[in-house]
């Protein structure tokens, strides 16, 4: 491109060529971002702002880290890729790692936080016919109204939401929904043999941050320990530190039989996935009956090593917690007539903008975008804010005000 352009010329300039070569899947904000460090990004304009999105929670650890950078480059260096038909050096002592973190037997790595869902879902339906006597092929996984776990076929087949699944049937079998946060519709649910599982996440974060009652989490163990039923927690929004905690579960001190993680087990640098679980379970998954290519390579291996270290040393989730009540506090506090509620745990907290009005939420948006803030409507009425959990005091501070003033110009 020229470089005579001015600059607002040269963010339309890149707008218009996603418009005019891709696929039209998403309809961002208009800014166009070339440059991250910590909590900040900038754009093509270099103009600064706060990414209160984080990737979707991937980037917890902050933009380009530098240790996990660091881990990165040097092991691309060496050898990135080896395919699971050869050992690497590296996959023992990240399955050693992250099993020894989160408290598991073994791992399975994979990808993309919905290629995990769909290796939790496997794993759960072998094990219900391996271990728990269900006969062939009827299988049931639960899952909870509003669930959020991808775009697969599998993951769209249990979605609610239209706008996910509208006219892309059929969908897959032995998928059945229950209201999230009812225990009582959980526990009429089980009655049925056939279950293997109950899929969900400990927050629901594509539905807008919906926080459970306490007790709920607790409830659900209790139910799937009661009967015999995989309890399946996808904490690949919620986990790894976002919510206050390591994973959310641990709010309630429960432990699911398989625990999901992905999006900032890399820390927003690569696609790192894994499903954890005891042997019992993953020992019921033989060689050449589940994969990737990428699955488990050394690039990956060595990123999400670092990922996990550095949240555990820069005690991120202490912060997440204590930066999380101080955000909720300074924005009751704003009393704005446009704020239904705020609500959240950790760092992953959403606005939800009064009158159930899309426009005001995108609006809003607009603004902060304007005033130096990034952040996203969901479902039309409500606004994520989840920085990076390496923000501080500050930058909180700094942010609601950046807030405030968006929301005078609504
Ligand atoms: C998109 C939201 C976030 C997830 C949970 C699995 C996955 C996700 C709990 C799949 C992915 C994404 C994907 C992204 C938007 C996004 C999202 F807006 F939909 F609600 F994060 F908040 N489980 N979440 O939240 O992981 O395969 O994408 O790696 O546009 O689809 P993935």
């Amino acid at each position: 491109m020229q470089s005579s352009i001015s600059l607002t010329e040269q963010t339309q300039y890149y707008i218009d060529l996603e418009q005019k070569f891709g696929a039209h899947n998403y309809h961002p904000i208009p800014v166009v971002l070339n440059r991250g460090k910590g909590v900040f990004v900038w754009d093509v304009e270099d103009k600064k702002y706060y990414d209160f999105l984080s990737g979707y929670s991937a980037v917890n650890q902050g933009h380009c880290h530098p240790l996990i950078i660091a881990a990165l480059t040097e092991q691309a260096q060496k050898l990135t890729l080896t395919s699971r038909a050869f050992h690497n050096n590296l996959l023992g002592e990240y399955e050693q790692m992250i099993t020894t973190y989160f408290g598991y037997n073994k791992v399975l790595p994979m990808n993309t936080g919905v290629e995990a869902g769909e290796t939790a879902i496997k794993l759960a339906r072998r094990w219900g016919y391996k271990v728990k006597g269900i006969e062939a092929n009827q299988a049931k996984i639960i899952f909870a109204t509003g669930n959020f776990w991808g775009r697969t076929l599998a993951a769209i087949s249990s979605s609610t939401d239209p706008s996910s699944y509208e006219n892309f049937g059929p969908f897959m079998p032995g998928f059945e929904l229950i209201a999230y946060n009812d225990l009582d519709a959980l526990e009429s649910a089980l009655q049925d043999k056939n279950v293997a599982g109950f899929m969900f996440e400990p927050i629901q974060g594509e539905a807008g941050v919906v926080v459970p009652d306490e007790g709920y989490l607790t409830g659900v163990r209790n139910l799937c320990t009661q009967y015999n039923v995989l309890m399946i927690a996808d904490e690949i929004q919620t986990g790894l530190a976002r919510t206050g905690k390591m994973l959310a579960c641990d709010h309630e001190n429960v432990r699911p039989d398989i625990l999901i993680l992905g999006k900032a087990l890399s820390g927003g640098i690569l696609p790192i996935s894994a499903v954890l679980a005891d042997d019992e379970i993953m020992l019921t998954i033989q060689p050449g009956e589940h994969g990737s290519t990428y699955g488990g390579n050394p690039l990956a291996c060595a990123v999400a090593m670092t990922a996990l270290q550095v949240i555990k040393d820069e005690k991120m989730e202490d912060n997440a917690e204590a930066m999380g009540i101080l955000f909720r506090d300074e924005i009751k506090k704003l009393n704005s007539p446009f704020i239904e509620l705020i609500r959240g745990k950790g760092l992953l907290n959403a606005i939800v903008i009064k009158q159930n009005n899309p426009e005001a939420s995108w609006a809003l948006c607009l603004s902060l975008k304007e005033n130096g803030l990034l952040a996203k409507p969901t479902h039309g009425d409500k606004i994520r804010f989840a920085p990076p959990l390496i923000i501080n005091q500050e930058q909180i501070l700094e942010a609601v005000r950046i807030i405030e003033k968006s929301l005078a110009t609504l």
